[in-house]
Parts: C-alpha cells; structure tokens; sequence
C-alpha cells in the first residue's frame, strides 16, 4: 500500500465518495454544500453508475419517470421533461449528466478510477483509500456509493473462453451498441434484464434462443409518451407528491394504500381488480390491488394464478405457455418485471425457449451452448445473469482497520449493518442502500437522498458538538439485523431464491438482505435514532484531534 502518512493537503479530505452513480453524484452535491472538502471516485469513463453501464437493448427504469429522479430540486424537477412514461436508459443517463453539469459535480469525480482498498487508522481516526491507480488518499470519512446491482455476474460455465462467436453481459455493454441482424443469438436469464431485452433482440436476429432456468412473473410496463396534462399535473405539486410517496412502503406515489385483504372479495371482484391493474401497467400499482399479496400465500395464490392465466392465454403453444408461467415462488416475491410483449415474443417463429432447469446448460463451445442433452449452434450470447448484488461491490474493495478487522471476514455469515448504514467495527464508514436498508424495495432515489440526507445531517451533529467520530454499536447492529430477518419472515418474500438472498450467487451465505418494512417504517426510524442523539451509535473525537 503506498505511504499515505504524510499526504499533501490536495490528497486530503473530509469525505471519500465511492461511486458517481445517482448515489455518490448526491452525495458530493449534498456534502460539498456543507462546506465539506469531497472527492469521488469512479470505476466508469462516465456518471451514472448503473445507469452508465447497463446499454443492453430495451433497458428502461420499471419506475415512471416522474417518480424516478430526484427531488432535492424543485427547479430541475420542474424544468427536466421525461419524454415516455418509464425512462429508457438514455434518457436517464442523460437526465444524470445533465444533473452533474447543472450542480457542477464533475469535478469532484474522478474517473475510470477504481478503488480497490479503504483502510481505517483507528489511531488517527482517518480513512486511507487506494485506487487501482495505486494512488493514496486520506479522508475523515468515507462513504459507499458503489450499488447495490453493480457487479455483474457471469456463471461459469467450462468451455466460455472457446466461444467462437461474441459474448456480452447486460451490466457491461458495449457502448457502440450490439447489432444483431441476421445472427443466431442465446440470451441466458429471464429477470428484469432478460424479459426486457428479449422481445427487441428477437425482432432483430435470425433466430433467438432463450435459455430459461426459473420463469419470472412479469407485467405489462404500458409504456407510452408523456401526456402533457399528466406532467403539468404532477409538476403543479411536486413537493406535496414526493411527500406523499414517502409516506408509503415503496416511496412511489400515485396509488392509494390498499386496504382490503385478497381474500375478502368475491372471485369475479378480484378478477376484476387485477384486470383493472394489469391495463394500467406498473408493478406497484398491481401489488397495491389488495394489503396481503406479499404477506398471505392463499391471497398471493389469486395474483399468481391471475397472471399465470394471462400468460397462457398469450402464448399459443401451451408448453411453452407452461414453461413460462411461474409456479415456484409467490409473484412479487422476486423482482416482479414489467415488459413490452415478452410473451408475444415467444410466438414468434424465429424464437425458441430452452428449458435448462430440466436441461441444464452443460457447457459453452466453440459454436454455442450445450445442455446435457442438446446443442446449440448460436453467432452470439448475451449473459442476463445478474449480479452479486448488494454486497458484491462492497466485498471487491478491500475493507480493513488497522486492528485487523477486515469487512470480509465480518461478513463471511452474511452482511451485518445497523440501519443499512453503518457497521460495528468500521467508524466513520457509511453505506448508500447497502445490505440493511430498504433501498432496492423502493424508488431508489428516494431512499438515495433519505441516506445521504441522514448522513449529512449526522456529520452536521458531529461537528457542532466538536466529535468526528461515529461508529455503530455491536448491540444495535445485533438489534438491527434480527428486526431485517424478523420483519422478511413475516413476509413471503424468503419462500424466493433470489438475489435479495443471494441465491444467484453459489456459495454465497442464504440470508435475506433488504429491509422489507417499507421507506416509511424505515425513515421514522431513522428520523428517531437522529433525535435521540444517534441511539446505537457511539459518538467520539479521535485521539489524533484531542487537544493536547
Ligand atoms: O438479473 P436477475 P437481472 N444458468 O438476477 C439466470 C434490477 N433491474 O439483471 O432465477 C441459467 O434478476 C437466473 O435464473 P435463476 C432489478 O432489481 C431493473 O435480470 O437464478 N440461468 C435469472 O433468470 C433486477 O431484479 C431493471 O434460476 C442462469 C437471470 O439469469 C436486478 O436488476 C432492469 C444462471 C438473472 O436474473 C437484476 O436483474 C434490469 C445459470 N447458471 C435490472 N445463472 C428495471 O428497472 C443465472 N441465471 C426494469
């Protein structure tokens, strides 16, 4: 590790942000206009983090747009204009990197820089970043804004470096963009990724086969140009609707909290609620039919078979209609999907599904994919097979004190957070929607600015009472992490593999990740422990800054 003990001041700062997406370019906006001295790091040769790296056909927020960006502005939320009703990916990188210009942020972000350790001085009280550069700084704190779905995962499968033909990952595509014309293409992995490219590949390539291991509920996006009486709506009271979202589990506005079970309806009234909801579009708002969908298994039972019905009733080939009708987990218990003609696409002659949970991919070769039983002859693959999400960017830096404590020792068994924010053991080390916190539930940005707001206003407290130092305690995080698993088993969400569990992941320790009680619960709590003086945390001034 290079000497960092005697930095010049222009190495020197308050705050280390790691990451420039949504996360780390509030960050620097919030925390610089505490007069806090920041500096950003960035893997990427651009802002925007996910929304810079993940080009694949088709990729599109499954939140509308009015909803899906940030509120610390009144003026840029009035003056931005969201074309469509969900952001394609585009768009939404370029409504980032108009927000970095407008809020001057790029010049605290430097980029394609990774970092690759973060240590802490328990002595000094100061955190010592290295980036892959193999340049050092020091900073007083350092906070993760590194994603949650950030680092792409590809299996691995024997035989992938012999491919012949060319092979992509959703979360790493090419910037000049893929043409698939005339080529025979395998896409492996129907999640949010794969249900949204598919339809746009299938429309393009000669013949598309799409390997399926476990079939995801998905719902019509309805995506469609921005009305204008909509937008002028919305905008009219902007701050009171972003309000009003916060006050909901999910911290999406627009639909009144639902407040009958699934099961205090007649049959023909719930077919009717659901039909309603899948013509509107959006996967909230189908949730949002009845209060128990995601905590009563009868009540999940009648959306699950609702959409499974929908979906034979779209493909016209009743095997593959059955393939693709989920029927291992509770619909909403995984990322539920919203697409545009994923079923339609598997009438298409030029489309076939493979089923590998039945037949699993065997190996790549030099011409395709091979299952245990067939093979493949395919030009190009396209990898929509997720990420180690949550705790895969945070496990790729090397976290450390200089008492030997290291992050990945100390999740070995799982993350362990207090709040999502913080863990025992590392002061001064904050995460953004990290393991713990609601954030991958919800809007993100919401919860994005609800964490840096919180930060920025715990390191205010720090600095009026003359403190620097904020770690949390044993007890607290013990506290946290058993309210996190207490609050998802009395859900359905566990009856899921899904990377919420890291079950996409082999040998990755089975614990649920998120906090599922909802922005609202969440942010009270977060709300409290501040007014409480930071309860469950320990607030200190470092020795190195106690007068002499
Ligand atoms: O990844 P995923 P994703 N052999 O993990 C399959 C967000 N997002 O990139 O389920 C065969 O969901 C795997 O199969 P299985 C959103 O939060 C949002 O699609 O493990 N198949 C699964 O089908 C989302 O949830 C948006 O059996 C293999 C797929 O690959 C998250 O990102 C858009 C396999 C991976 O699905 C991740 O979505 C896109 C193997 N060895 C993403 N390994 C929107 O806002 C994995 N699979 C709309």
């Amino acid at each position: 590790m290079p000497d960092a003990s005697n930095l010049p001041a222009e190495r020197q700062f308050d705050v280390v942000v790691v990451g420039g997406g949504l996360a780390g370019l509030y960050a620097i906006h919030r925390l610089r206009g505490m007069g806090l001295k920041v500096r950003a790091y960035e893997a990427g040769s651009g802002v925007g983090g996910t929304w810079f790296w993940n080009r694949y056909p088709g990729a599109r927020c499954d939140v509308e747009s009015l909803e899906y960006s940030y509120s610390f502005s009144d003026e840029l939320q009035q003056e931005w204009k969201w074309p469509e009703r969900y952001g394609t990916q585009p768009e939404i990188l370029r409504y980032i990197e108009h927000v970095a210009d407008r809020f001057d942020l790029r010049r605290d972000v430097e980029l394609n820089t990774r970092v690759k350790s973060a240590v802490f001085d328990k002595q000094s009280g100061d955190w010592t970043i290295v980036t892959d550069k193999g340049e050092a700084v020091r900073a007083r704190y350092c906070v993760m804004a590194a994603g949650n779905l950030s680092t792409p995962r590809v299996p691995d499968f024997k035989g992938i470096g012999d491919f012949r033909g060319k092979w992509y990952h959703s979360g790493l595509w090419p910037h000049e963009g893929v043409d698939f014309t005339g080529l025979r293409v395998g896409v492996i992995g129907t999640g949010s990724s794969g249900v949204q490219m598919i339809p746009i590949i299938a429309r393009q390539a000669k013949t598309l086969h799409v390997f399926q291991r476990t079939a995801n509920f998905s719902l019509p996006a309805r995506n469609a140009p921005m009305e204008p009486e909509r937008e002028s709506r919305h905008k009219a009271d902007y701050p009171a609707r972003r309000r009003a979202a916060y006050d909901t589990p999910f911290a999406i506005g627009g639909y009144p909290k639902p407040t009958q079970s699934a099961l205090a309806t007649s049959a023909g009234d719930r077919e009717a609620a659901y039909e309603a909801k899948w013509r509107e579009g959006g996967s909230i708002s189908f949730l949002y039919a009845y209060n128990d969908l995601l905590v009563n298994k009868q009540s999940n039972d009648t959306a699950s078979e609702f959409v499974r019905e929908k979906i034979r009733g779209i493909v016209t080939d009743p095997k593959v209609a059955e393939l693709l009708a989920p029927d291992d987990h509770p619909i909403g218990t995984k990322r539920l999907c919203l697409d545009t003609g994923y079923y339609e696409t598997y009438n298409r002659d030029n489309v076939t599904l493979v089923d590998v949970r039945s037949d699993p991919i065997a190996e790549i070769t030099p011409s395709g994919v091979k299952t245990g039983s067939a093979a493949y002859e395919l030009d190009a693959i396209v990898f929509a097979t997720g990420f180690d999400a949550m705790t895969g960017a945070l496990r790729e830096i090397d976290i450390r004190t200089t008492a030997g404590d290291t992050l990945a020792e100390k999740w070995e068994g799982g993350p362990l957070t207090y709040l999502g924010l913080m863990v025992a053991g590392f002061p001064n080390l904050f995460a953004i929607t990290g393991p713990g916190s609601p954030g991958v539930k919800t809007q993100m940005i919401a919860s994005i600015e609800q964490h840096v707001d919180w930060i920025a206003g715990c390191l205010g407290h720090l600095r009026a009472n003359g403190l620097d130092r904020i770690e949390a305690s044993p007890t607290a995080e013990t506290g946290w992490v058993a309210h996190v698993n207490a609050v998802a088993d009395g859900t359905l969400y566990p009856l899921a593999n899904s990377w919420y569990v890291g079950a996409n992941i082999p040998g990755k320790p089975r614990v649920f990740m998120p906090y599922v009680g909802g922005f609202d619960a969440y942010k009270r709590r977060c709300d409290a422990v501040a007014a409480n003086g930071y309860e469950g945390f320990v607030l200190s001034r470092s020795a190195a800054t106690q007068p002499a």
